[in-house]
């Protein structure tokens, strides 16, 4: 059975304590602590922070550049747990793999680097005293996991990844981790839908409880609004039949709200749905609170539409990227990252190219912020330089290989995860599939077709789905963009393609294919996920010249012009919001540059430019 992968949330039944601060740390270059027992214990001295990404803290280049087995551990005093509760331990995320020991005895492993995992540590804990925890981790990238990459050994035996992708390979324990005690009959999953009708709201829940001895009877559900005043209250048989073998029932119900007061871009209200899970006797067993946003999202007629009103998305291509920080997850970079995004009259952002940490979600629902939800699917066409590489026509047979079905299984599996995790976020509107694979062969379309198909089946809200395709993904030849509802396109005419000297022919090619795309592209809106021009900020100079703030002001009023010809472009997302670190190369100054913002969030020039453009653009039309 899989995990529940609800936020971890202190109430009545449920109580948590975070792990978070600094663990013991070791390098494994030899791979040999499995062999020697470190999951009893680490050897050596180094403390790491965690959450934290390790690669930003060493100034050596073989530690910055580590790549292997890696090793935390921390010890934890844990009470005596209460009658009829187990003990867990959840991870936001271990980055990307990871292999987690209680006392020395294995608990839980998990594949993929940017989603939670939680392992069940009842058994094995020594109540009322010390408990160690030990989590082997992995940052090693190959072509049968998300994100793809390879890894080089080197002439003394050292590995060196090698991604597919233009972001540097954080690694470690990014993101929180809890040390949870919840009751043994528990609130394990809970979908939500709604059909909004004039001023009136029907929210459809369905709720999935599990329980070891007794089952339980009843559930009640509390609809709170934002100011806490009850608005409903139902009570409801669980099915216990739904999954007799597996101890797992399901309650289905509806609440009709009048007068909803609905979730809107940048206006958010939400409501609380609080979840009783009642025994024979009326004892509460358990309970959970879920914040829920009342809003629809579909495509029809060309738009995007958010509550049956068109939105035209602004805003930008993030990482989860910062300095000294690298990767992980901080309440105050979100929070200046939120008010940057504001101030420029931004109102959506990818979360290319990973699922994010969960607080930037429940960030976004608060803010009346849209999110396209991205899978870590990117690297998909063994390039090193894909940025490159991309619209030169190169095919690397990436879908052809003895591993894709491996490769298909994770996809599926971490499309999954991340849907089951963030469905209920009223933030985000879509599911990103795939960032620029191949998708030119019939192999690719049988790869894609499966992904989407699954993909449609996880989401309760049959949200829109789509997929950022590069260049080589052109009108003719993409065979993959029909899975989509709208479809997402990075492309960079001006930069890549007919930068510098031959910036002035670039506009009308940008102009050529976007009139390809109308005529295959079947009522599907589009909606640029990247488009930008690296930049140094300071540097200056007239005529704008490539690298220069002139320059990106240019490429972006040229883009803009491009785009505001053709009607059926329904949203730009800038590449980057901020400048964000990568590999070394001949293409990367200290990272990619085409932020907006520079790493530390001082707006360049060109962030005037979009102020100006998207304060007059409305969020949403009549
Ligand atoms: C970006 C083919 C373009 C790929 N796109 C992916 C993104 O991860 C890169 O950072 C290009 C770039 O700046 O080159």
């Amino acid at each position: 059975m899989n995990d529940s992968l609800l936020y971890p949330e202190i109430n009545e039944k449920r109580s948590y304590r975070m792990l978070d601060g600094i663990w013991k740390f070791a390098f494994d270059e030899e791979a040999k602590g499995e062999r020697e027992n470190w999951n009893n214990g680490l050897p050596g001295q180094e403390y790491m922070p965690v959450p934290g990404s390790f690669a930003e803290f060493f100034t050596d280049k073989k530690r910055k550049n580590y790549c292997g087995n890696f090793w935390y551990e921390t010890d934890v005093f844990i009470p005596e747990k209460k009658e009829g509760m187990k003990q867990l331990l959840r991870f936001g995320s271990v980055t990307h793999r990871a292999k987690v020991f209680c006392n020395g005895i294995l608990v839980g492993e998990h594949e993929g680097g940017f989603l939670p995992f939680v392992c069940d540590i009842t058994a094995v804990v020594k109540p009322n005293g010390n408990n160690r925890i030990v989590v082997l981790g992995n940052n090693e990238l190959n072509e049968r996991t998300l994100p793809c990459g390879a890894v080089k050994i080197k002439k003394d035996g050292t590995k060196l990844a090698k991604p597919y992708f233009d972001f540097f390979n954080y690694a470690g324990i990014q993101r929180s981790v809890w040390l949870m005690e919840i009751p043994e009959t528990s609130i394990k999953d809970i979908d939500i839908c709604y059909r909004i009708e004039q001023k009136d709201a029907e929210i459809r829940f369905s709720v999935v409880t599990e329980w070891t001895g007794a089952s339980p009877k009843q559930l009640c559900v509390k609809l709170r609004d934002e100011d806490g005043k009850l608005v409903k209250e139902i009570l409801l048989p669980v099915d216990e039949n739904a999954d007799a073998e597996n101890k797992s029932g399901r309650t289905d119900g509806t609440l009709y709200v009048e007068d909803a007061k609905l979730w809107q871009v940048l206006d958010a209200h939400l409501y609380t749905m609080e979840l009783f899970l009642l025994s024979a006797d009326d004892t509460m067993l358990d309970c959970y609170r879920q914040k829920l946003g009342i809003r629809t999202v579909t495509v029809r007629d060309g738009r995007i539409m958010v509550n049956d009103q068109p939105v035209y998305l602004k805003g930008y291509g993030k990482h989860e990227d910062f300095d000294v920080l690298g990767r992980t997850f901080n309440w105050s970079i979100a929070k200046k990252d939120f008010e940057c995004m504001k101030w420029t009259g931004a109102n959506c952002f990818r979360t290319s190219h990973y699922p994010y940490a969960e607080e930037w979600y429940q960030f976004a629902d608060e803010e009346g912020f849209l999110i396209i939800d991205e899978v870590p699917a990117v690297g998909m066409m063994r390039s090193m330089h894909n940025f490159v590489d991309a619209g030169t026509g190169k095919y690397t047979y990436f879908f052809e290989t003895p591993t894709v079905s491996e490769l298909l299984a994770n996809h599926i599996r971490e499309t999954g995860e991340m849907i089951a995790r963030d469905k209920n976020h009223p933030s985000v509107i879509a599911f990103s599939l795939l960032n620029e694979p191949e998708t030119t062969s019939e192999v690719s379309r049988e790869y894609f077709e499966k992904v989407f198909e699954a993909a449609r089946r996880f989401d309760p809200q049959q949200r829109p789905l789509t997929g950022a395709l590069e260049k080589n993904s052109s009108p003719e030849k993409c065979k993959c963009f029909p899975f989509m509802d709208f479809i997402c396109l990075n492309r960079y005419y001006g930069w890549y393609i007919s930068g510098g000297e031959d910036f002035d022919e670039a506009e009308e090619l940008f102009c050529d294919e976007m009139v390809r795309w109308d005529r295959v592209r079947g009522g599907r809106p589009i909606v640029f996920t990247e488009f930008g021009a690296d930049t140094i900020a300071g540097l200056h100079d007239l005529p704008g010249t490539m690298w220069s703030e002139e320059y990106q002001k240019e490429y972006y009023e040229m883009n803009f012009r491009v785009m505001d010809r053709f009607p059926f472009v329904q949203g730009e997302l800038v590449w980057n919001f901020a400048d964000f670190q990568t590999g070394e190369g001949i293409f990367r100054v200290n990272g990619n540059h085409k932020g907006i913002f520079t790493r530390t969030r001082e707006p360049k020039s060109a962030a005037f430019i979009l102020k100006e453009r998207w304060s007059r653009i409305p969020d949403r039309t009549a």
